[in-house]
């Protein structure tokens, strides 16, 4: 008899959020991915167009699309700026609008910038062990507020999708700055 193949779960470190085992996949932002994304285009201009910003590692069980399926993934963002902005994710709308999500900080310092499609911004500030719910139709976008690596691991629905175009289009109404050494949310003239 033939024994049962041993299948290797992933494997979170709980130390750094790093996910390990066959199947994850993982993709990485460099300056020169965002343009258009930073308000001050020639403090980007200074900056490594080859320097890592972000990196996602993500489990998908299920095909992208499919009804019912969640999705793991772990974010590390780097310590820096832009400006006078953190750095941060591109973020999104879930395509499917209704699509919520869970973040969960791992290490560092951030926050979690959320704009309704009324275009209200409002954020969280994200540290070790906080938990945040990102509700349906809420675009989302996270920023390393901090000195160190920020990581976060996430759950999300395997047909919630990416629209990242309507937030490359108009962008998020307010901008997470750095007022007086204090991140603080400036409105977008
Ligand atoms: C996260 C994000 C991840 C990177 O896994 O995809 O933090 O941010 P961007 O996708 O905006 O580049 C998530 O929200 N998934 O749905
Ligand atoms: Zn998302």
């Amino acid at each position: 008899m033939t024994p049962p193949a041993i299948v290797l779960l992933p494997h979170v470190d709980f130390d750094t959020g790093t996910l390990r085992g066959s199947g994850i996949e993982t993709a990485v932002r460099t300056i020169a991915d965002l343009k258009g994304i930073f308000r001050d285009a020639r403090a980007l201009e200074t900056l490594d167009p080859k320097a890592v910003v972000y990196r996602v590692e993500a489990y998908a069980p299920v095909a992208e699309g499919t009804e019912g399926g969640l999705f793991w993934g772990a974010t590390f963002i780097e310590p820096g700026m832009v400006g006078d902005e953190y750095f941060m994710t591109k973020g999104h709308f879930h395509a499917r609008r209704n699509r919520g999500e869970y973040y969960v900080t791992v290490a560092g310092e951030g926050a979690l910038i959320l704009m309704d499609e009324a275009r209200q911004t409002r954020f969280e500030a994200m540290s070790p062990g906080s938990v945040h719910y990102i509700p349906g139709h809420t675009a989302h976008r996270t920023a390393n507020t901090g000195n160190a690596v920020l990581s976060f691991v996430a759950c999300w629905p395997s047909d919630a999708g990416h629209d990242y175009e309507t937030i490359a289009a108009r962008g998020f109404s307010a901008r997470l700055r750095n007022v007086a050494g204090v991140p603080a949310l400036v409105e977008e003239a």
